[in-house]
């Protein structure tokens, strides 16, 4: 799905601003038939999350009506133009002028309906979308899980099963667009260099195979032409860049690719995209960028903010990326969930390695299966919906299909990571077999995301306690690790030590690139120690070091992501004082806490 575009043959209008809004407890909308408008409104912004702006609906879980008007310019002519929303959490219904046109399920991904006849010409229409947030057991993320496998380490509210708040609402920008009557539906951009040849094969597809295309590629002034093919006979064009200005995290260099559309000689859509000439693989242990290994060093975040949650925040989206290069980062990962896509442009732009992961955290194999069968089902087309949206952007190195899958039995599991089980071959048991049923589910996603794009590799995060066979299907191995925290905490030296021992068995048994991807310690700013003191600064910095001296020891660790870049709203809990997860190298609102310098030292 193209992001929308505004050019000579495209045009487009956004929506946002303020709407109109009610909350539905009773679930009486339906009946009442709320979708041709709503009564007693009040005012909200789309985009933002409706908690943080009204205390009724701070931990508000259920159904929420949105409402606006909008006109559409004669011009436009309907059948071509679409309705595209980049994200409502977690379920929309959407009515125009009381006609259904569509539902989408799950958050962070963008949807669209075709406008058809549904809109008048010559008046105002109304937009109803009524989003609904339940937390159930067959969602993704699910929640409300019955004897929940987040509980076995703290009791939560509202019931996730995973540690972040479950913000709700229309949360990133809605748009109306227009497209002309022969247009482009998709553009697939992949490169590769060969013989300091850079390789740009485009394929192409449009609503219309009796058109034309071609492609042409600029930068400074220099431009590459392809012939003009018909799109009836193939749809894919490659043009060669000899001597290419490679995409890398130091100079992410960016060329203009333009796709044009051509109906009898005369051009009838265009479409620009910024390309990065890169190529990822995989080498024995090693990551290679444009041929030459890297080393991640950066965070995982989260989208979340003051007043908008996890509403779009572009601000804030700046200053996350400039603080991640004051930090000396070059990588992240979008844990949980897709970021918006202005996230990633930015990430072209600023030369960040980005692991992209779909919002499939929390997931567990055991309970009804019925529920198993629907989360996978949710899980393959968040997979689908995440490549198709994220595949041309040259920041995005890997896809990472899952945070943390629970094995079955996980509570026995994480018992043995603590540092003082200390038994010959304590990590044995990771090589045993688990539950067939839940390594199928694993190995559809990882071959589902393969499948739909073989130049990236593929990944999950794992949980302390992950079989073995889990991780045989990966290509890089991503691992979150707390030794020192959940396991062990205060005690540094055996935690670390507990860490080698585990990093070099799984490396023994795989033979992949390893990645910690999470690890950290809560740091309340201005809690501070001179002995190590869970909570302070001063620890969470001491256990950051220790696992980064580690690292320098084992060359098949290829990438540190620090859990977390900064404090976020999580659910209530004993253990997240304030409502926070305080992990972070930076406070919610974005100031350095000791170990931040202490990074930037390391990383610089
Ligand atoms: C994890 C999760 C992450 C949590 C983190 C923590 O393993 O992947 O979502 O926020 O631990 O701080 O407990």
């Amino acid at each position: 799905m193209l992001y929308p575009q505004q050019n000579n043959y495209r045009d487009i209008n956004i929506l946002d601003g303020i709407w109109k809004f009610k909350l539905d407890p009773e679930n009486i909308g339906l009946k009442g038939n709320w979708h041709n408008g709503i009564n007693n409104s009040r005012p909200i912004v789309v985009p933002s999350s409706w908690n943080e702006l009204y205390p009724d609906t701070t931990d508000y879980i259920g159904v929420g009506w949105y409402e606006c008007d909008f006109f559409v310019p004669t011009s436009w002519i309907s059948n071509n133009s679409g309705l595209r929303f980049s994200s409502v959490t977690y379920k929309a219904t959407v009515w125009i002028n009381g006609n259904l046109i569509g539902t989408h399920e799950g958050g962070h991904l963008p949807f669209e309906f075709q406008l058809d006849n549904f809109v008048n010409d010559d008046k105002s229409n109304k937009l109803v979308v009524r989003v609904e947030n339940e937390l159930k057991p067959d969602r993704v993320p699910p929640g409300n899980v019955e004897g929940g496998s987040l509980s076995i380490f703290m009791e939560n509210i509202p019931r996730t099963n995973y540690d972040f708040f479950p913000y709700a609402g229309i949360d990133r920008s809605v748009y109306l667009y227009h497209l002309p009557e022969f247009h482009l539906t998709d553009v697939i951009v992949t490169t590769s260099i060969v013989n300091d040849i850079g390789l740009v094969e485009i394929i192409v597809k449009s609503n219309n195979d009796e058109t034309n295309c071609y492609a042409l590629i600029s930068s400074d002034g220099d431009s590459i032409k392809s012939s003009s093919i018909s799109l009836k006979e193939q749809n894919n064009i490659t043009l060669k860049i000899n001597n290419p200005k490679l995409w890398s995290c130091s100079d992410p260099f960016l060329y203009q690719l333009t796709v044009f559309i051509t109906k009898n000689g005369k051009i009838v859509d265009s479409y620009q995209l910024e390309i990065g000439v890169r190529s990822i693989e995989i080498k024995g242990h090693q990551i290679l960028l444009n041929g030459e290994p890297i080393e991640l060093k950066g965070f995982g975040r989260h989208e979340d903010s003051f007043i908008t949650g996890r509403g779009q925040n572009l601000p804030q989206t700046i200053k996350d990326h400039n603080l991640l290069k004051w930090i000396g980062a070059n990588s992240y990962r979008t844990a949980h969930y897709p970021y918006s896509e202005e996230d990633l442009f930015l990430a072209d732009k600023h030369g960040f390695l980005v692991v992209d992961e779909i919002p499939a955290v929390g997931l567990f194999f055991d309970g009804k299966e019925k529920d198993i069968e629907t989360r996978l089902d949710i899980c393959r087309k968040q997979i689908s919906e995440l490549i198709n949206r994220d595949r041309n952007h040259p920041s995005v190195i890997m896809w990472s299909i899952a945070n943390e899958p629970f094995p079955p039995d996980l509570l026995n599991r994480m018992q043995r990571m603590q540092p003082q089980e200390t038994s010959d071959n304590i990590f044995n048991f990771l090589s045993e077999p688990v539950d067939p049923n839940a390594t199928k589910f694993m190995n559809t996603l990882l071959t589902d995301a393969k499948k739909l794009d073989n130049t990236r590799p593929v990944t999950f995060a794992a949980v302390h306690g992950t079989p073995i066979e889990w991780l045989d299907n990966v290509d890089v191995i991503m691992l979150n690790r707390y030794y020192g925290w959940y396991f062990g905490g205060v005690m540094l030296d055996e935690a670390v030590q507990k860490l080698s021992i585990e990093l070099d068995y799984i490396y023994g048994k795989t033979k992949k690139p390893i990645i910690i991807s999470e690890f950290g310690a809560e740091g309340m700013t201005g809690s501070h120690s001179v002995s190590q003191e869970l909570y302070t600064e001063e620890y969470q910095l001491e256990f950051w070091k220790r696992y980064l001296d580690l690292a320098e020891q084992k060359d098949f660790l290829i990438g540190l992501h620090a859990w977390v870049f900064a404090d976020f709203r999580t659910t209530h809990s004993l253990k997240r004082i304030s409502g926070l997860n305080q992990k972070g190298a930076f406070t919610r609102d974005r100031k350095p806490k000791m170990a931040a310098h202490y990074l930037k030292k390391r990383w610089n």
